[in-house]
């Protein structure tokens, strides 16, 4: 009897010591975080154009959950030495041509941006690692607040876009 009696009391202790630990580690204050833009940022249907080299250009949809809007300033993919953030606009002479968008791509508080052949779309300017349909690629987007997301996109051979851009692609020569 003698014996038994200390075990509940030890059992008592340990669980009064466990629920102070747990207080403890709640009650910690835990460094404030800037709320950053990326936090707010997901993405759906990312897919790359296929390309051995030369252009090819990125789509899908960037979405926001944040109730702010959020704006991608940059992006870039280890495929290609640079990429830009285009716009597909109709110049003075009817044709749809292709430039950087001013501002970067904002995607509206609580919305979402799509990225389209013959719309808005990441552009890789110059693709130095060979995009194959069936492989992936990483691409990373940096908004206005120097956060980053990464988005790993599945690469698919799109002919349709190949005969947009060929055209756009003149058009951007010409304007460089
Ligand atoms: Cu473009």
């Amino acid at each position: 009897m003698t014996l038994r009696t200390p075990r509940p009391l030890r059992l008592g202790a340990l669980i009064a010591v466990s629920a102070l630990a747990l207080t403890a580690c709640a009650g910690t204050p835990a460094p404030a975080p800037a709320s950053a833009q990326a936090d707010a940022f997901s993405s759906s249907d990312v897919w790359v154009k296929a390309a051995d080299e030369g252009m090819s250009a990125g789509f899908g949809t960037l979405a926001n959950t944040g109730d702010t809007d959020l704006t991608v300033v940059s992006a870039t993919d280890d495929a290609t030495s640079s990429m830009q953030l285009h716009e597909t606009m109709q110049n003075e002479s009817g044709q749809m041509v292709m430039r950087e968008i001013e501002g970067g791509f904002v995607i509206p508080a609580g919305g979402s941006l799509e990225l389209a052949p013959g719309g808005n779309h990441l552009m890789f300017m110059d693709v130095t690692t060979p995009l194959r349909a069936g492989d992936e690629t990483t691409i990373t987007l940096t908004f206005a607040d120097d956060s980053t997301a990464r988005i790993v996109a599945p690469i698919k051979e799109f002919s349709g876009a190949n005969e947009t851009y060929e055209g756009d692609m003149g058009d951007m020569d010409m304007g460089q």
